[in-house]
């Protein structure tokens, strides 16, 4: 420690630049612009190497739920470290973290969850899930049953076949993907649309994108459709009322696995353990990450429901799948303490009757601000969109980079929130205050503020 704290900003700056490739960055544009250091956090609040206070109203990348400074999770590893830093759960062995959390993971999820497959991260996961949806349906004898469907602006990940899973065209386009088997149909964005259909009109007609694709693909081809409950990385859409009822009958009408990928919509975030207890779905299978350690350290898996899995086991073989880092016992322990945490401090119920409808009426105000089309916000998890004109609907040019221009402004003022395009998103952690939720709201006008007046040069 003593060793780092002798740099300064500056000096941190410039090792990064000469020695740190970053993910998601243009590296030329940030030389220019030098990184922000985050040296410390606590509660609600990160600090920079330049000491600036600054609430995240991201929960770092939608992860940090139970907020910043928890010794439970630091003692929770260090007594797992010195116990048993490292085991794996290859080759017939497993130690007691896997098995206790994923007992835990059982009780906490729908009944038809009974068993869990640990990886290192939601990419992993949803990796994961692409081997292991194909596996189950070669071992009911229909190995022509391998096409995923999924859809556009989905995020799933950065692996080859979880970035193939996921619908961002620019991943696409600088690897080749998606990799074959993997189709995508439109996502259920009515705030994007014409708007000529109401939400509720809508949502059933992005539904029906789903069975239409199935009867021309033809269903013996179908493997699953995955989705999250909520888009989030694609900028927190929030699907119509009509949207999930008719894909889950959809799904049980052709025979088709669920995936609902949880990663940043597992365990509170929408003031239910699950995105698919808020939504009323039965999914088959959850890749999960992030929020099951709150991010202290990294563990992701894949709930595998009983219709999965006594395919896996009672068919047999090898499923040849596996990672150095399946169920860490440190990253299992952390996970064990944060959902204890989540339970002892009633966190989801705070998001879901207190913090989540306080921070959503303050939210849902900004809408009065003329840079503001349309607010949306489920629990902790919303976006606002940025717009020329109200009335009538007018959008910005994306090259005049109003998202990004009021992200910038944003931290300037000392909050944390994420520009996708003119999307701003926003996900802070359970334990956010209401005068922190104040404050979230009043910085977040004062920016919009900022916005106009950028704009308007
Ligand atoms: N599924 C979903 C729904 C995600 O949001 C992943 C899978 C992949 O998880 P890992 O742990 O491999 O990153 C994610 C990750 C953003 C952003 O900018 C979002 C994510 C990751 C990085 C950036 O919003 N989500």
């Amino acid at each position: 420690m003593a060793a780092l704290e002798k740099r300064s900003g500056a000096d941190w700056q410039e090792l990064d630049k000469d020695h740190h490739l970053h993910p998601f960055t243009d590296h030329k544009a940030l030389h220019e612009k030098k990184s922000r250091i985050i040296t410390r956090a606590e509660g609600v609040y990160i600090f920079d190497a330049d000491g600036n206070k600054i609430l995240d109203g991201m929960s770092g990348l939608w992860c940090v739920n139970v907020g910043y400074g928890r010794d439970e999770l630091v003692d929770a590893a260090t007594a797992q470290m010195r116990e048993l830093p490292y085991y794996n759960n290859f080759f017939q062995c497993a130690h007691p973290p896997s098995i206790e959390l994923a007992s835990m993971l059982q009780d906490v999820s729908q009944p038809q969850f009974n068993r869990v497959f640990f990886t290192g991260s939601g990419s992993e996961s949803n990796d994961t899930i692409v081997r292991m949806v194909r596996r189950y349906w070669d071992l009911l004898d229909q190995p022509q049953r391998h096409t995923i469907i999924s859809r556009k602006n989905a995020y799933h990940g950065s692996t080859v076949a979880a970035a193939s899973l996921g619908g961002m065209k620019p991943m696409h386009e600088q690897s080749g993907l998606p990799i074959p088997g993997i189709v995508h149909i439109d996502q259920p964005y009515w705030f994007g649309s014409d708007q000529s259909l109401s939400p509720d009109e809508f949502g059933l007609l992005m539904a029906r994108q789903l069975e239409e694709k199935i009867q021309e693909l033809g269903a013996d081809k179908v493997a699953a459709f995955i989705a999250e409950p909520i888009q989030g990385a694609g900028g927190v859409i929030v699907p119509p009322d009509t949207y999930w009822p008719q894909v889950q009958r959809i799904c049980d009408e052709y025979g088709i696995l669920l995936i609902s990928d949880e990663v940043i919509t597992g365990f509170g975030r929408l003031g239910e353990w699950f995105g698919a207890d808020y939504f009323g779905t039965k999914p088959d299978l959850m890749p999960f990450a992030k929020g099951v350690t709150s991010g202290y350290l990294p563990l992701g898996g894949v709930l595998v429901s009983d219709r999965v899995g006594d395919v896996l086991i009672d068919k047999g073989g090898e499923f040849f799948h596996g990672y150095t880092y399946s169920g860490h016992p440190a990253g299992c322990a952390v996970a064990m303490e944060n959902l204890r945490i989540l339970q002892r401090e009633k966190l989801i119920e705070r998001v879901k009757n207190d913090i989540g409808p306080y921070l959503q009426n303050g939210w849902h105000k900004l809408a009065e601000h003329p840079l503001v089309g349309e607010t949306r916000m489920v629990g902790l998890m919303g976006a606002l969109e940025l717009v020329k004109s109200r009335q009538p609907l007018e959008r910005f040019d994306e090259k005049q980079g109003v998202g990004t221009i009021c992200r910038d402004l944003l931290v300037d003022n000392g909050l944390v929130m994420r520009a996708v395009g003119d999307t701003i998103v926003v996900a802070p952690p359970f334990v956010l205050t209401h005068e922190e939720a104040d404050e979230l709201i009043e910085k977040a006008w004062l920016c919009l503020d900022l916005t106009q007046e950028a704009i308007n040069g």
